[in-house]
């Protein structure tokens, strides 16, 4: 697979040869086919066995021209074997013209066959080669191309890896039909600015939807970075589309070639990623990054052996109905167990992870394994409902409302599900957010509002989103038993949780005393250590069966 790159294109090179190429060739091989005459003749004349050499480079003529080629070699190595070639040279007895006139159509029938055999293998490996190494919308290489491709360590090469952020949510706004305008536009932009740098060294890449690249070539580090930086400018230039304007969002990552082509493309795949992180014009991969970043970075490329692995679990943390006493439900929470690293919580990996379209990967598996865990629950006669923390782009992903119509097809509960989203990520597209809700809702899933009263949403916004719950954050619960302020604010959030017709819940719940007084604010719900750390499934299970039937918070 590593050189099939070279292989087909050694083998364009030499199909059809245009200008000084062609005449060599040509020329080459008429030489050749008069030195197999030369041969023949010298060797004893057409009767003996060296008059199949001709046939090598009838062969030649046809593989390099075609039939035509087939056609024509043939015809002169025919003629050179023809009138004028003696039968048995000792004693120049010639050949009838039966004789050499059928030997010239043989070799016209087998080199034009040929021709036309071998031009149909060469379209079909051409074809082969074009699907498999280019982007069949822009036509530009495509991602395993790159791969396959032989740089040379001291030319100093840069890979800038760019993704337009905003296309998914462009051509969902836009239509989708837009999709082939937008990538069509933006590919002749880096054209565009490749020929206006005259650099025809540079390459272009169509990695795939919405990710190009760009390999650099330049000695000089500070003049290939000063050149990212003009390119990060041009690229963010409004694109005219046929009917409308798209201002593209990219996050731009460089890496410097050291290694190999994998390496280059993890480097600036990780780039492209802090980049985005930290909402930078551009970012350099440098090797000797700070060490949380390293450590981000070595667990970001172990996430697909880790996915592939099943090192990711659920742990459960039951939510309890303080008012009625009863135990509800449970927030499912990820975490990794790795293989030398031990237990490491979602902190250390989700965040980072959220930048990625692992994401995506992930929350699919934590909503398969959720499914998982109420069926067994149902088994057993517990009757519960598990929550799960989805970002909220995710709500909004195609990938999402499949997964959701794949597990309705499966006849999974769907009514035990609740989604958790985070106040802080309720920035924008307020219609596209309040949309892609109802639509979930209609199924029969319930939402919570995480972490609420950390964000900076108004309360208007969360009132006209479809919530039924929403959860205090910890930081005011914890001490609230203690601290006036955080407890007049857990009040505050209650009340207004019972204005707004939602369930206040309270997270972060450590002490009896906090308890009793969040009892007394009519606090319908409540999560915490002080009933339990989170537990694995069956712990939970266990957990469950004893303090369900005997409610002695
Ligand atoms: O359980 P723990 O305190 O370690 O969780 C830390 C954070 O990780 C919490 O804010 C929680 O919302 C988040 N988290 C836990 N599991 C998941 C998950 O499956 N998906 C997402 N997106 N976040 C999670
Ligand atoms: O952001 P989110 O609400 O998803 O975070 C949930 C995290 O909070 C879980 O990881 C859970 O373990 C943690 N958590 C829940 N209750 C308590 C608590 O009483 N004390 C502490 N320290 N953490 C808690
Ligand atoms: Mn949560």
């Amino acid at each position: 697979m590593k050189n099939i790159v070279s292989i087909t294109n050694y083998i364009n090179d030499w199909i059809n040869p245009k200008g000084l190429k062609r005449y060599t060739v040509i020329i080459l091989i008429l030489v050749l086919e008069f030195i197999l005459g030369g041969i023949v003749f010298a060797t004893g004349g057409t009767k003996y066995v060296y008059l199949h050499t001709m046939y090598f480079p009838i062969f030649l003529g046809s593989l390099v021209f075609g039939p035509l080629g087939g056609l024509f070699f043939g015809i002169l190595g025919g003629m050179i074997l023809g009138p004028y070639m003696p039968i048995e040279t000792s004693i120049m007895s010639m050949q009838s013209f039966s004789n050499w006139s059928l030997r010239v159509l043989f070799f016209v029938i087998i080199g034009v066959l040929m021709g036309l055999i071998l031009k149909l293998l060469t379209k079909h490996i051409k074809t082969i080669n074009t699907l498999a190494f280019y982007n069949s919308i822009t036509n530009l290489h495509n991602r395993k191309y790159f791969e396959n491709i032989k740089l040379d360590k001291d030319s100093g090469y840069f890979l800038a890896i760019l993704k337009i952020e905003n296309f998914s949510k462009a051509i969902s706004n836009l239509g989708s039909d837009m999709a082939e305008e937008i990538l069509e536009n933006f590919a002749h932009k880096l054209e565009y600015y490749k020929n206006f740098n005259n650099n025809n060294k540079d390459e272009i890449f169509h990695f795939s939807d919405n990710e190009f690249a760009i390999l650099l070539k330049n000695e000089n580090s500070e003049s290939g970075i000063d050149e990212f930086k003009k390119i990060s400018k041009v690229l963010r230039y409004t694109i005219d589309l046929k009917d409308t304007k798209f201002f593209p969002e990219i996050s731009l990552g460089v890496a410097k070639y050291n290694k190999n082509n994998l390496e280059l493309l993890k480097e600036a795949e990780m780039a492209r990623i802090l980049a985005r992180k930290n909402l930078l014009d551009f970012y350099m991969y440098i090797p000797e990054v700070s060490k949380q970043q390293m450590v981000n970075f070595e667990l970001f490329s172990e996430i697909p052996r880790a996915l592939k692995n099943k090192e990711f679990y659920l742990c459960f943390h039951p939510k309890v109905n303080i008012l009625e006493k009863k135990i509800e439900g449970a927030e499912v929470l990820i975490r990794w167990l790795h293989p030398i690293k031990g237990v490491i919580s979602p902190d250390k990996f989700i965040p980072f992870i959220e930048t990625t379209n692992f994401i995506n990967e992930i929350t699919l598996f934590v909503l398969k394994e959720t499914f998982k865990a109420l069926n067994k629950l149902k088994h057993q006669g517990i009757d519960l409902n598990l929550s799960v923390n989805i970002p909220l782009k995710y709500l909004t992903n195609p990938d999402f409302s499949r997964a959701i119509e794949e597990f309705k097809n499966l006849g999974y509960p769907l009514e035990n599900l609740e989604i958790e989203v985070l106040e802080r990520d309720l920035i924008e597209d307020f219609d596209i957010i309040a949309n892609a809700m109802n639509e979930i809702k209609k199924d029969g899933i319930h939402f919570s509002l995480d972490d609420f009263g950390t964000g900076y949403s108004s309360i208007l916004y969360i009132k006209k989103l479809p919530f039924d719950k929403i959860k205090i954050d910890q930081t005011f619960v914890k001490d609230m038993a203690t601290n006036q302020e955080n407890q007049d604010i857990v009040k505050s959030s209650v009340e207004l949780a019972h204005i707004m017709n939602v369930y206040p819940l309270a997270e972060g719940v450590e002490d009896r005393e906090s308890l009793e007084i969040l009892s007394n604010l009519k606090c319908n719900y409540a999560q915490g250590y002080y009933f339990t750390k989170p537990l694995k499934f069956n712990g939970f299970v266990e957990w469950y069966k004893i303090f369900s039937k005997d409610f002695n918070f």
